[in-house]
């Protein structure tokens, strides 16, 4: 199960407690205070790994760090609780559940939030020890560890997001633009779940975020929903991808117009992001009319551009313009 969305009931270690003990050595009677402090209970750290893309690692509801060890003779202390490191996705946003704040965005390589502090230990007699109380019969317990209830949630941050309707081709781009193997197939929401790939050569690293296809009245759950958006909220670029055999002939607009309308409906600051139109599948001789169509319906056709991705045709002209708008972005 792919999972972007997930709660926890966290909380950090308990401190040790401080103990009661006195000094028993050879030819000393009255041995002074000796009972050692208690060790502090171990943090939760959560730490990016860009390795991830779901919280599928995440078997447990609740999470718990290590305690303290309680003190011990000899004025020693107790061994701290280990920290507990929890690695999430790169782009988690974590969420407190009980005043629904944003705590924090894990929004960098290997960056960390220590989420719960662990409690500090208790004293032991030892440290009660002064001039007026040689023997002192005191200790303190340690503390509870932080304890929080949070919501983490991907919101996956890439370069480029790809979206178009079931079948367009976005997967078939993503893996000829990447080299990377993802599902491809001949029937619609061939994609279920996020991928996040890289374009890379001696100067650049573009990260590219395909998704699953988007359909009309997708914000009425229709298809797959949109729910998936959230993937693409962050991303500097969006290229829509347009099949040409699909294209109407009498409203060439069409599927761009839906797309765009149903992407609004989730949040239309995503549409104020700069963008690409792709129109795919070139290499299919017997929709070229289609193309001339639609470039004549089209306002902007410096953005425009067709491509195939199944047979890596025009390519290159897309990923330098791509570079282009990331430098000048
Ligand atoms: N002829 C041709 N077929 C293509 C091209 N690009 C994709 N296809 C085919 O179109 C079908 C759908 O491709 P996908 O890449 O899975 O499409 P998608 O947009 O990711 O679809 P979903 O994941 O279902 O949203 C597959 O059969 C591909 O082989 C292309 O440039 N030319
Ligand atoms: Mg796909």
């Amino acid at each position: 199960m792919f999972k972007d969305k997930i709660s926890l009931n966290l909380q950090g270690g308990r401190g040790g407690d401080g103990i009661i003990s006195w000094r028993k050595e050879k030819y000393i009677p009255k041995g002074g205070p000796a009972g050692g402090d208690g060790g502090k209970g171990g943090d939760i750290i959560l730490e990016v790994d860009t390795n991830l893309i779901s919280f599928e690692k995440f078997k447990k509801k609740v999470i718990k760090a290590e305690n303290g060890e309680h003190g011990k003779t000899k004025k020693q202390t107790g061994k701290n609780g280990k920290n507990l490191i929890l690695k999430v996705p790169l782009g988690t946003v974590i969420k407190d559940l009980k005043t629904k704040k944003n705590l924090f965005d894990l929004t960098k390589k290997n960056e960390k939030y220590l989420l719960c502090k662990g409690g500090i230990g208790g004293r032991g007699n030892a440290y009660f020890k002064s001039s007026t109380n040689r023997a002192p019969y005191k200790f303190t317990r340690g503390i509870e560890g932080e304890k929080k209830e949070v919501e983490l949630e991907l919101k996956l941050i890439a370069d480029i997001g790809l979206v178009g309707f079931p079948n367009a081709g976005k997967s078939t781009l993503f893996s000829s633009l990447t080299n990377s193997k993802t599902k491809i197939g001949d029937y619609p929401f061939t994609t279920l779940i996020p991928n996040i790939a890289y374009i890379k050569n001696s100067l650049f690293k573009i990260s590219i975020a395909d998704i699953p296809g988007i359909i009309k009245d997708a914000h009425k759950n229709k298809g797959l929903g949109l729910s998936f958006l959230r993937h693409i909220e962050r991303t500097s670029i969006l290229l829509f991808i347009i099949d040409i055999s699909s294209i109407d002939k009498k409203n060439p607009l069409k599927d761009i117009k839906i797309l765009k309308e149903e992407i609004k409906k989730y949040s239309p600051k995503i549409l104020k992001k700069p963008f690409l139109v792709i129109l795919n599948k070139s290499d299919k001789k017997e929709f070229k009319d289609n193309i001339k169509i639609f470039k004549n319906s089209y306002f902007d056709i410096n953005n425009l551009f067709e491509i195939s991705a199944l047979k890596k045709i025009g390519l290159k002209k897309l990923i330098l313009t791509i570079t282009n708008m990331m430098h000048f972005n």
